[in-house]
This record gives structure tokens, sequence and C-alpha cells, in this order.
């Protein structure tokens, strides 16, 4: 079997890169998520890099997260900015070295922290060696990938001649031809992203492999980019066709497929991820609650907690794209998220997010980013997602109410999934001015904009030009002026983080929603013994009443964080909410 034989520890590796990890110690973590183009560039080539994340240690450990999740730093070509790894073993020079990994490893665990790296095994880029070799139909590693014939009756090439009908993620077909032997590869996201055969039990060993390297060398966790996908449905079968379309969403035939709690199991074992105490989050685009349950249920030996989707399809039409966009009903998202916490109670762990580096801003998405409710909204938000049972994963600039950009043309857009879907859409006619709409709500570059760090030119993000244009409010929106002021956004986040640590009830009481049908208040409590917490949240721009009697007493009961003060009225202000403590 060839694999990769180079050791990545060094021997001069530093001395003693474990963090202590005790059992279920995620549950009670906040996890900050770093996409390192974006956060802090050091050399002023206007990329984030690792020495930048490490500078700003301090700052995270101010806002008292636990775990920093680093978005993908390994060699790769930035095709989906390296999501497409070719080296799973070494740094991208973009962000720095190995040296400078053990480095930010080192920092944080200085300051009780942890690192998670990404996992992105699925797919490799097609510039990985193990793909160069693959393209040779007669190498031992040509069945590490997906490869198959021109459909039966099709010439190589021609229109319909793929071996599916399925769509890419990032638009066209999810199967490239290769020239050389005449048959295609399947690749679920960009073509420089083909993916790989987990049937095939080398890939699988050749995975545990690197990944027990990367524990070896003090990571403490892997965050595991879509792998409810490593697992197929056999037969690689057509979906049905979307009229007018020639390529179809086929999630129900490659995601969740038989062999992923199996799959999942065997590199729990080989990596001994429960013995070692790492965490693990899978995402898992289309996974079903009853799926969750038994990938995080301890005794199947599978996942700490997943990533579900299903929130943050609640604002796109049914049966629509992520581009059809649909407003936001108040109770649907309630109910999907109780339906979850309800779900997992009993058995597994439930995650918690608003925003990551593939959605928009939530402030701009399910808050109010004008600037009469933008920091209101921003807290409220994050009191609901804090306080809901689960580990809260927070975005770089989430902490600052971060807002969607304002790009007015696409050239503007830089992320492969937008500018193809652009392409896309005007190759069928669609109106421009409807895409470029769609794109400003829901584009990944939404997220991906500079972190603001103070009001200097280019927010103190680079001395550089910036990959991406800052968003221009970075003037007034940034850490300085967050940290600076005790009302920001930011002193909300750090006290939610606090409460957790402080208070068992946060981390492991009951949950129940209340008011499920109301379309403005968010209401919720967590119980534990005979203390109950109670949330009360108006997640609207309008002001709203209390219904009299339906919530419980809270005279006597302790304030433990608002957006406003003098809390004790039965109205509240727009974004105003509450966190009372009984008992
Ligand atoms: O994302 C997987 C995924 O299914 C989507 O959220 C994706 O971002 C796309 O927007 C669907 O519309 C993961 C990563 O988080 C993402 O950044 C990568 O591009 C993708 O996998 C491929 O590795
Ligand atoms: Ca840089």
């Amino acid at each position: 079997m060839t694999t990769d034989h180079r050791d990545p520890v060094p021997p001069s590796a530093p001395e003693g890169p474990q963090a202590e990890r005790t059992p279920g110690w995620w549950k009670s973590a906040v996890v900050y998520q770093v996409y390192p183009r974006s956060f802090a560039d050091s050399n002023a080539d206007g990329i984030g890099d690792i020495p930048g994340i490490t500078s700003k240690v301090d700052y995270l450990a101010a806002l008292g997260v636990e775990v920093v999740w680093l978005s993908p730093v390994y060699r790769s070509p930035q095709d989906d900015n390296g999501y497409d790894i070719s080296d799973y073993e070494d740094i991208d020079p973009t962000f720095g070295s190995l040296a400078d990994l053990d480095a930010l490893i080192a920092a944080l665990h200085a300051r009780g922290m942890k690192l998670v790296m990404d996992l992105v095994v699925n797919h490799t880029s097609d510039e990985h060696p193990w793909f160069v070799e693959s393209r040779d139909p007669a190498s031992p590693k040509r069945d590490w990938y997906w490869w198959r014939k021109p459909r039966q009756g099709f010439q190589a090439g021609a229109a319909g001649a793929e071996p599916t009908n399925w769509a890419s993620f990032f638009s066209g077909s999810a199967w490239q031809l290769d020239e050389q032997s005449g048959e295609y590869y399947l690749h679920l996201f960009s073509r420089k992203q083909p993916d790989l055969n987990w049937e095939n039990p080398e890939v699988r060993q050749a995975v545990y492999a690197m990944m027990n390297r990367w524990v070896d060398r003090g990571v403490d966790g892997f965050r595991m980019d879509v792998i409810n996908f490593i697992s197929k449905q056999p037969g690689l079968d057509d979906v049905p066709a979307v009229p007018g379309r020639p390529f179809a969403a086929a999630g129900e035939r490659f995601a969740n497929g038989p062999r992923l709690e199996e799959f999942l199991q065997e590199m729990n074992t080989a990596v001994r991820l429960d013995e070692r105490h790492l965490l693990t989050v899978g995402e898992m685009p289309a996974s079903t609650i009853d799926l969750a349950r038994s990938i995080t249920d301890p005794a199947k030996r599978g996942l700490n907690m997943v990533f579900t989707f299903e929130h943050m399809n609640v604002d796109a039409q049914p049966g629509g794209t992520k581009w059809d966009i649909a407003p936001l009903h108040l109770p649907a998202l309630k109910q999907n998220l109780a339906a979850w916490q309800e779900g997992l109670a009993e058995v597994g762990w439930n995650s918690l997010y608003w925003d990551n580096h593939d959605q928009p801003r939530a402030v701009s998405r399910f808050g109010d980013d004008s600037p009469e409710h933008r920091v209101n909204s921003a807290k409220t938000l994050a009191t609901v997602q804090h306080l809901h049972k689960g580990t809260p994963y927070v975005y770089q600039g989430e902490e600052l109410g971060m807002t969607n950009t304002q790009f007015v043309d696409i050239s503007s857009y830089l992320d492969i999934e937008s500018v193809n879907h652009y392409s896309d859409a005007m190759s069928l006619g669609l109106e421009a001015e409807t895409v470029l709409s769609s794109l400003a709500v829901r584009s990944r570059d939404n997220a991906r904009t500079p972190v603001q760090w103070d009001d200097t030119s280019h927010a103190g993000f680079t001395q550089g030009i910036p990959w991406l244009p800052v968003n221009p409010n970075y003037v007034y929106l940034n850490a300085v002026a967050a940290q600076a002021d005790p009302d920001s956004t930011f002193h909300h986040f750090r006290r939610l983080i606090a409460l957790r640590r402080e208070l068992p009830v946060v981390v492991d009481g009951r949950f129940e929603l209340l008011l499920p049908d109301h379309e403005q208040l968010w209401v919720l409590t967590r119980t534990r013994g005979d203390q109950v917490l109670l949330v009360v949240a108006n997640c609207s721009s309008l002001p709203v009443t209390v219904p009299a009697g339906v919530l419980p007493d809270v005279t006597g009961a302790r304030l433990l964080l608002t957006t406003h003060a003098g809390a004790e009225t039965a109205e509240l202000q727009p974004w105003e909410s509450r966190i009372h403590l009984i008992g």
C-alpha cells in the first residue's frame, strides 16, 4: 500500500503538545470558527495567515471561547479557498508553515484553549498526488476515485454522455471527462475537487493514518466537511430530471449512504477519537434528526455532534435551490430548532450555529442590520442561540455583529459557487438583476470579507490590499470599538460564554419551547432540578407585549443578561431579550 510516509512531527516539535481533555469537555465549550484567509494578515500580502491568527489569540481568550476551529490551511490550489487539498500533511505557503501551526497550537494550549482542524476527506484536489496517479487507468490508485465510462450509447464528451444526470453544487455536471482515458470522474463540488471512493479500504486507512498524525501533533479534534457524502447510495443512478435543466440536485443519491455509520465507527476506532476525547463534528447537509441521533449516540461510536442544514433552508422556497429566497417565518425557524432539541434530548448532542463561511451574515439574515437595530438584533440572536442546548459555534466577526457585503456588480464576487451560479443563470436566460439580488442575499462572500479589527485602513486586517474588499462599515463596526464599549455585541457574547461556565443549567438543562406559534417572540426555558432559565426574546423590529399569564412567574427571579435596561415591563422593545434565572 502506498501511503504518504512523511512524518509531520519533526524531532524538534514542541514538548508536550497535548491539551488536557476530560470526557465530554466539548459539551460546555464554545467553538470559534476562524476562516484563515479573512481573519488577520501578518505579512501584507492581503491574505490572512496563521501568524495573524496567533497574534489574535489574546483577543479570543478575552472573548472566552475555548476552542478554535480552523478552516483548511493545508496545501491547496485554492480553487475553493482551501477546501480543495493537494497535501493533507503540509501547510499552504499562503498561510504559513508547519512551524507556524505548532506555534498557534502552543499559544492556544498555553491559554487553556484547543484547536480543531477542518478535515476535508470526501474529496481531494485534482492536484493531490493520489488523483494525479489515479488518472492512469492502470494505476493502483484508479479505484481511489469514482471513474465511470460515458453513458451507454453516448460518445465521451457528447451532451448527455455524463454517467448520471447529477448537478454539481457549483453548477454544471458533477462529472468531468478526462481526455486521457475517455472516462469521467465524479466531483460533487468543483471539477478540481474529485470525490474519494470510500468503498476502497486503502482510501480509508490512508485518511485515518493522516488523522492520527495530526492528533499526535497536538490537535484536539476535527470538523468533518460533508462527511455524510462519503458513503454514496449504491448504483449511482439518475435522479428525476428537472424540466429545462440538463442536471439535477442529487443529494438523495450521494448523501447518507448505507455505510456511513460503519465508516465513522471504523474511523473512531482507528483514530481513537472517543478514547482520546477529541471533539468531532460532522457537517451533514440533508441529515435528518433520526440520523443525527444515531450518529451522535455515544454507544454507537460515531461523532459528538453534526451540523444540521434544516434551519438554513427555512428562508428558501420549498423545492427550490438556495438562490430561491423566501421570507423568514419565525415560527418555522423556532419549531425546527425545537424539533432538533427534542429529537436529541435523551440521546446525542446538538451543535448550534447561525453563521459560518458558507452562509450570509446572521444579523443581516435573521436579524435587522439597519443602524437602529443591528446591535440589539445581533445580541438577541446570540442569546437565543447560546441558550439552546448544545455546543455553540461563533463565526469570526459574528461577535462584532458584522453584516453582509454590498457588492454592486458580478466582478466583485470571487467565490466559485457565486461566480459559477451567475454564469449558469445567465446562460439559462435569467435577468442579471434578479441573479445579483439573490447573490447579495446569499453569496458565501458575504461571510468572507475581512474581519474588522479597527478603524485604520482596510480595518487593520492587512497592511496590503485585501484579497476581498473590507465592508465599508468598519469605520464604526470594529473590534477595538466593540471592546471599548461595555454595551457592545462583543461584551454580550463574552457574557453569554461566561454564563455557560458559571451555570450548569446552560449546559445540560432540559429544553422547552413556549409560544411556538408566536410570530415575534422566541421564548424558551431550560430546567435543571428546581432551577429554571427563562429566555424571552423579541425577534422582530417592532415592539411586542408578552401575553399575560402564560409564562413562568419571574417575581424574585435573577435577571442574568438583557439587551435593554429596565427589563420589568410586559412590553419588549424591538430586538429586546432577557434571561431570567428562577430558583
Ligand atoms: O460545504 C458543503 C455544503 O454543502 C454547502 O454549504 C456549500 O457551501 C454550498 O454552499 C452549497 O450551496 C463544505 C464547505 O463548508 C464549503 O466551504 C466547501 O465549499 C464544500 O464543503 C466543499 O468542500
Ligand atoms: Ca498573509
